[in-house]
């Protein structure tokens, strides 16, 4: 009988599993464009770099950061906001790759948002210890549409709570292919990333890249 040894070998994408209203997991949904994904992540951040941005409260984020699409996240003393152009160089974000949106629309489709159309994809790459604290994802635009997000890399422990902070969050891991949708009554749900573990990945060594496609405008 033959074993799998590498407990993170991504599997083919099967079915979506709801986790909660809203919340569907789409197991090795981008297990096969993964190549693909991190070739263009390379493109875009050689445009516009990973970087550690500071918080309102004056802490640099572990999680390093970076977008493409026609609006970019960012954090500074002054606050949070989406942006049209990269602080670092002043020029626009990069475009948001094809395959980059053809796999978040294909995602959403999936999980049963038709018509969601990304404007904004945050990129955050986590190296061992990296973490992203309990937060809310609330300055989008438009909250009826969901986020999309894609694992890729090295395994994390991802955390899903509800819409109020003191309820104790459920825990996922997730590898390399796993793609989520987060909507509906999902869509404010407290969620975060557990302090990424040591390991080195065939593709991406000690790193995790995280995708997440939004509706900012
Ligand atoms: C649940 N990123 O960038 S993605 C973020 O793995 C962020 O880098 C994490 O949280 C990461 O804001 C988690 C999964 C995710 C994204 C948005 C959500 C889960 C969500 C919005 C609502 C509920
Ligand atoms: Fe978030």
């Amino acid at each position: 009988m033959t074993q799998n040894l590498f407990e993170e070998e991504p599997l083919a994408y099967v079915a979506p599993q709801v986790i909660a209203p809203g919340a569907v997991l789409l197991r090795g949904f981008a297990s096969d464009v993964g190549t693909a994904l991190l070739d263009a992540v390379t493109q875009v951040t050689a445009c516009a770099p990973l970087r550690h941005l500071v918080t309102p409260g004056g802490y640099t984020m572990s999680v390093a950061m970076s977008n493409c699409g026609a609006l970019g996240w960012v954090s500074d003393r002054t606050g949070y906001r989406y942006t049209r152009s990269d602080p670092l160089s002043g020029q626009p974000w990069p475009p948001m790759p094809d395959c980059f949106a053809d796999l978040a629309v294909r995602a959403a489709t999936e999980a049963g948002f038709e018509d969601f159309r990304p404007d904004a994809c945050l990129i955050n790459r986590y190296e061992p210890g990296a973490r992203l604290s309990l937060h809310q994802d609330k300055d989008e635009g438009d909250m009826t549409a969901p986020i999309v997000s894609v694992s890729l890399g090295l395994p994390a422990v991802f955390l899903f709570g509800s819409t109020l902070r003191k309820d104790r969050p459920a825990r996922y891991r997730l590898i390399h292919g796993d793609v989520a949708v987060w909507g509906g009554p999902s869509r404010l749900a407290y969620h975060g990333v557990a302090p990424l573990a040591e390991g080195d990945h065939p593709r991406l060594g000690r790193q995790r890249i995280n995708l997440t496609f939004r509706c900012a405008a």
